[in-house]
């Protein structure tokens, strides 16, 4: 069975979204499989952002989601890239269907409550880098 990284951001833990976001999944029918509460390293940040190293925006970023305590987690079920993102919604909350979880609960970019992989291949390398094999059900 497929699994994906998933996180609640620094801005969801702050506005008590933390139940909303694991209730959406859950309720859908996904498998959770791996979830901690972390606040998380520059180091480890920039590692999982590596790919928008050269965007404008980097440094905010990575402020952004050291800014906090996020939710980590790792979600499994059929095409679980699909469902996810789908469930999550367009980058941009102005851009997000209603219904989404950034469509329902978020309107900026910079703050739009959930990070979800966004391949299979991602999704292998963000699981290993935020959990260790022991911290996920078999
Ligand atoms: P996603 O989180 O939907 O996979 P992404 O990987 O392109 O989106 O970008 C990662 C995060 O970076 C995104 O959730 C919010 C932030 N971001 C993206 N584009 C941005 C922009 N134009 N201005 C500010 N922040 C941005
Ligand atoms: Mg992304």
């Amino acid at each position: 069975m497929e699994r994906s990284f998933i996180m609640a951001k620094p801005d969801a833990v702050e506005r008590r979204l933390s139940a909303e976001i694991i209730g959406r999944f859950e309720t859908r029918g996904l498998r959770l499989v791996g979830l901690k509460l972390i606040h998380p390293s520059r180091e480890l940040a920039e590692t999982h952002y590596a790919v928008h190293r050269e965007r404008p925006f980097f440094n905010d970023l990575v402020e952004f989601i050291t800014s906090g305590p996020v939710v980590a987690m790792v979600w499994e079920g059929r095409d679980i890239i699909t469902v996810t993102r789908t469930m999550i919604g367009a980058t941009n909350p102005v851009n997000a269907a209603p219904g989404t979880i950034r469509g329902d609960l978020a309107i900026e970019v910079a703050t739009n409550l959930v990070h979800g992989s966004d391949s299979l291949e991602t999704a292998e390398k963000e699981i290993a880098l935020w959990f260790a094999p022991s911290e996920l059900l078999p």
